[in-house]
């Protein structure tokens, strides 16, 4: 059986970070083996939560597997709880970082124009360390702004622009050429609005290949759906799907939950009811 080490916080409520990427592995048929990084009683954006900091732990997952003498087939990091953790992060990769271990690392730090509350400046230098040694990231269109110290405000005005999905993947390409090894950046929640309607969509770029797909855009972002998104992209590509498959797939995994979730009037911050989909990933 493949199996994947799952890099994230656990929250009680969000349906996001653990929550979402357990599910979703485990029904793509993959063993789901998480290294906590937190413990929130709600993700982060209810404002009011508290949270456990597991920084000084994570050694412990590592050398403890170590010695338990495992791997993966998969490493997917993201939510990190402070800056500190990322050196943890890449503890953990030169242990079990091989030749075909596929890593994935979203850099969560913020979305529609709102940094989280663990961001500052030395948590983005990190970041942009550590995404460096992945073979896939999945930042969301603000994420890939800070990543690449573009103004996140400033590219949303091109928004209706004709050249506006070729502004991003040039911003991709930056980011291509200063990885380490072959990289393919998946954009996620990439708003535009064509012939005067508003639609959402992911672009996936890897050297010369460019995939975007979109659908109508609902008016609204819910918590957790990049993790969802991120979850079956990992799943996906550890299971040898093409990086288009893997985005068709995450797709159509979620628009449904989303527009539910949208007609239901769900709050954001709690998320979507993507446990009724998960059959499509079987
Ligand atoms: O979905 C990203 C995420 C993950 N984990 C925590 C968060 C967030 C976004 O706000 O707060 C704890």
């Amino acid at each position: 059986m493949k199996r994947i080490a799952l890099i994230n916080d656990l929250s009680g409520f969000g349906k996001c970070s653990l929550t979402a990427a357990i599910p979703v592995i485990s029904v793509m048929g993959i063993q789901a083996c998480p290294l906590p990084t937190a413990v929130l009683t709600a993700q982060t954006e209810f404002g009011d939560y508290y949270s456990y900091d597991l920084t000084d732990k994570m050694d412990k997952f590592t050398e403890k597997w170590k010695s338990m003498d495992v791997s993966f087939d998969g490493i997917y990091s993201g939510y990190l709880a402070d800056a500190g953790q990322m050196e943890k992060v890449e503890h953990f990769l030169e242990q079990f970082q091989e030749e075909n271990t596929l890593y994935l690392a979203d850099p969560v730090m913020g979305d529609r124009g709102m940094t989280y509350d663990m961001f500052n400046e030395t948590f983005l230098q990190g970041m942009k360390e550590l995404t460096k040694k992945a073979d896939v990231i999945t930042p969301n269109l603000m994420e890939l702004c800070l990543l690449s110290e573009v103004s996140y405000e400033e590219m949303i005005t091109h928004q209706q622009d004709e050249d506006y999905i070729r502004r991003i993947v040039n911003l991709c390409k930056v980011l291509l050429a200063k990885a380490l090894k072959p990289q393919t950046v998946i954009v996620t929640g990439i708003v535009r609005t064509k012939d005067g309607e508003e639609y959402v969509g992911n672009l996936a770029v890897s050297g010369e290949e460019c995939v975007h797909l979109e659908n109508p855009y609902t008016g609204k972002g819910f918590s957790g759906t990049g993790d969802l998104f991120a979850s079956v992209i990992c799943g996906s590509l550890v299971k040898g799907l093409s990086v288009k498959e893997a985005v068709e797939k995450a797709t159509y995994f979620l628009q449904e939950a989303i527009e539910e979730a949208t007609e239901e009037n769900i709050p954001m911050v709690h998320g979507v009811n993507f446990e009724k989909h998960l059959y499509k990933l079987l």
